[in-house]
């Protein structure tokens, strides 16, 4: 897989005084920051449908590259690699979401003499395809779910035993999926191979690709994430671990580092496991292992190759800027940062405020009339909206995240119902009741949950 790509850029051709920021909302914000502070110049890009945005004022140079649609603007590679190349960019961001885990945009941009700040293409390519990301961790000793690390071939017997074998229920994947897209679970054996049909079908349609795998179905898991840093010189660290159960249809809408009740011993071993894994891949930049974790084990489902929404509860745990580090070492700077350096101090809270329809959870478009942010110790708001600014329907209906530290769980939730108290935006409709209401819920608040808690704590809050 590895020839396919060209050799990387050399240490020495990575320096960089200038970086484009492929994206919007509040990541480019958070992103032109970490580079201000590092003394780098910023260029910022917007669609016709951001012509406004805050991000553009602040930037060094801004640069409108299509119209609202992004498969024609923040999508567009060719645009964006020109609009680097004019304005003298070295590197470019590409936040998350859009072009952030295109090993094609990786390829593109290192073969035009330009940085990507994340991983190398064939990284990328090996995590986007589920069946080569499982086999690499198998390989390095990270525990993955119960199943054949290979394609489940078009053998209806083979099928048949590879299920028995694993023992009901199981689940069918994609292996171009990923984040919840392209599988079934199958309760039991009559339902298999409808299932499999199915499933191969929407994953060509889909991802271009019939390739599937089957896994146990764990059914009540949590996910736990580890947070990993690495650079072009084969070292590697993990900074923490984040609980990520609280989703709705696999959107996360409230995170929390570190996963409560897991204990340092318990996680420790697959923190060492994941690190291993980044060395033998010569993985480069920041990633994200998933897991599920029931009864006490850990299965690897996935690997997130990109910069994620919720980085910022494990900055305020372990005190890193994971944005620097991820500049530092795409400038091919070695880490300074050893493992036993880095502790997790205390405990964060991060909610999404989504601009959305409470009931229906449509998105909710229109112009920010009034806005109050909560501050004060151990409060951080990372957003790009001010009074004034208009929602727009074309992107994810993300405009803030509220995010809390304080030296104890109880505390850090106690200072989030607070903050989201003190929030106050007029205009548009927003999530912000119903996480006001989480709070308040007392199994959440004992850490009891798993990755269905949220879906039935909606369905019974509205029959009551
Ligand atoms: C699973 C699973 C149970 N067993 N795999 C959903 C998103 C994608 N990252 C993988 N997902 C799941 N894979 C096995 N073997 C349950 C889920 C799942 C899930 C995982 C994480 C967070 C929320 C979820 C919601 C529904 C299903």
């Amino acid at each position: 897989m590895a020839a396919e790509f060209s050799e990387n850029l050399r240490s020495s051709a990575r320096r960089f005084d200038t970086v484009l920021i492929a994206n919007r909302g509040e990541i480019a914000l958070r992103v032109q920051r970490a580079c201000r502070e590092l003394g780098l110049k910023t260029v910022a890009i917007c669609s016709e449908a951001d012509r406004d945005a805050p991000y553009g004022e602040t930037a060094d140079s801004f640069l409108c590259i299509g119209p609202a649609n992004a498969a024609k603007s923040y999508l567009n590679k060719d645009a964006i690699l020109l609009a680097a190349q004019l304005t003298g960019a070295g590197a470019i961001h590409p936040g998350y979401g859009f072009l952030s885990e295109s090993a094609a945009f990786s390829e593109a941009i290192e073969a035009a003499g330009v940085v990507f700040i994340g991983p190398d293409a064939s990284a990328i390519a090996t995590m986007g395809d589920k069946i080569a990301a499982k086999r690499a961790m198998l390989a390095a000793g990270v525990p993955c779910v119960p199943g054949p690390e290979t394609e489940l071939p078009d053998d209806r017997a083979i099928v048949e035993k590879t299920a028995q074998e694993i023992g009901y229920p199981v689940i069918i994947k994609a292996a171009g999926g990923g984040g919840g897209r392209g599988m079934r679970v199958v309760p039991e054996a009559g339902a298999l191979h409808e299932a499999v049909a199915l499933t191969r079908q929407e994953a060509s349609k889909a991802f271009g690709s019939p390739s599937l795998y089957m896994e146990k179905f764990l059914q009540h898991p949590r996910h736990i994430e580890i947070q990993v840093l690495c650079d072009i010189h084969g070292d590697a660290v993990w900074l923490g671990h984040r609980d990520c159960s609280m989703q709705r249809r696999h959107q996360k809408v409230v995170e929390e580092a570190p996963a409560p009740g897991i204990s340092p011993g318990l996680i420790g071993p697959v923190g060492l496991a994941c690190v291993e894994a980044c060395r033998q891949i010569g993985y480069r930049g920041v990633g994200t292992f998933e897991f599920l974790y029931e009864n006490g084990e850990f299965y690897f489902i996935e690997m997130n190759t990109r910069l994620q929404v919720e980085h910022p509860v494990t900055e305020m745990t372990s005190g890193i800027d994971i944005v620097h580090a991820q500049i530092h070492v795409a400038q091919g700077i070695p880490l300074a940062l050893r493992q036993n350096d880095i502790g997790c101090s205390g405990h964060s809270f991060e909610c999404r405020i989504n601009a959305e329809d409470p009931e229906s959870f449509l998105p909710s478009a229109g112009t920010i009339t009034a806005l109050a942010l909560p501050e004060g110790p151990g409060i951080r708001v990372d957003t790009h909206i001010r009074a004034g600014y208009r929602v727009s329907p074309y992107y994810d209906s993300l405009i803030a995240k509220l995010i809390t530290h304080a030296p104890t769980r109880e505390e850090a939730m106690a200072k989030m119902r607070e903050a989201l108290d003190r929030t106050k935006l007029e205009g548009i409709s927003t999530n912000l009741p119903f996480l006001r209401a989480l709070f308040d819920d007392e199994q959440f608040a004992r850490g009891e949950t798993d990755i269905h808690y949220l879906e039935k704590w909606l369905k019974q809050r509205r029959a009551a």
